[in-house]
């Protein structure tokens, strides 16, 4: 068992994961971290803002994405891991394939994030058994190779919820540790901007199935069209990073429902939302 595993999902504070993308085109860091020494300075520098854990990916979501080789996404992750845990940090490795999350395990991650829930990979389940190392389950309908597949949903908090539930039911009969087990909900996968707002308010709900919660907003197209005065923007003229003061909102209503972790780009701020958070929780206690 990796030494930061207990700490990391211990009872306390909403954690941050502070994300560190070494892939040339993710949606709002794509090929700013693509070398690997900035790539590792990068992640240091996260983890000295305040990230909890750095979650290191190789291959990029993005709708649309020709998937990245084994071998290429071998090259880009595993020594960026190696040097990060090496200093001690905690990583995760965001990764759809077994082999490179056993590498990263080998090289010292300390946890597994997988946004096709284990789908993607049969051989998946089996490396997380034998490692005990904690696994994110993300909800996802579509994997890559249908990017156009519209949505569908007649309650997507309830059919979310339930999808989770049963891909964690798979992953236990698989022989995980109930422990080991992190769901999250999957914004801005195979949902549109409706059901990403449902969602986040109806985020109790997915805390109530009993595993902890990682949420994941940051900087996604929906924070870039925002009601102002009535209504949504038709046309959205922000950029990614225009998009972090409403992240750190959204970090501080997952720390309000209970969410374990929220995954972010710009750690500072929502460092400071979840602080915000932490202060008013303690003024509630006293
Ligand atoms: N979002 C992205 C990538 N990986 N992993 C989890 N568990 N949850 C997410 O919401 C998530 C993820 C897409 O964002 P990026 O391309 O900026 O990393």
């Amino acid at each position: 068992m990796h030494p930061l595993t207990h700490d990391l999902l211990a009872p306390g504070p909403t954690r941050i994961m502070g994300v560190l993308n070494v892939t040339p085109d993710s949606f709002s860091d794509g090929g700013r971290w693509l070398d690997r020494d900035a790539a590792v300075e990068h992640g240091r520098r996260l983890a000295g803002q305040g990230a909890d854990l750095v979650d290191v990916g190789g291959e990029s979501t993005r709708p649309g994405s020709a998937r990245t080789s084994e071998q290429e996404e071998l090259d880009r992750v595993v020594p960026v891991v190696a040097e990060l845990a090496a200093d001690g940090i905690a990583v995760s490795v965001d990764t759809m394939r077994a082999s490179v999350a056993r590498a990263c395990l080998e090289a010292g991650a300390a946890m597994v994030n997988d946004v096709s829930g284990g789908l993607a990979d049969d051989a998946m389940p089996g490396v997380m058994v034998g490692s005990g190392a904690p696994f994110v389950a993300m909800h996802w309908r579509g994997l890559l190779t249908d990017p156009q597949e519209r949505p569908a949903y007649d309650d997507v908090v309830e059919e979310v919820c339930r999808e989770l539930t049963e891909r964690a039911e798979a992953l236990l009969r698989a022989g995980l540790a109930r422990e080991q087990v992190v769901v999250d909900p999957g914004l801005g996968f195979s949902k549109d901007a409706a059901h990403n707002w449902t969602l986040l308010a109806f985020l109790d709900r997915v805390v109530a199935l009993g595993h902890p919660v990682l949420l994941g907003t940051s900087r996604k197209r929906f924070l870039g069209r925002l009601a102002r005065r009535g209504g949504e923007l038709p046309d959205d003229p922000s950029t990614p990073t225009d998009r972090d003061a409403a992240t750190a909102a959204t970090s501080l209503l997952g720390a309000q429902a209970g969410c374990w972790a929220v995954r972010v780009h710009d750690v500072p701020s929502t460092r400071d939302a979840l602080a915000v958070w932490e202060m008013v929780r303690r003024a509630q206690d006293r």
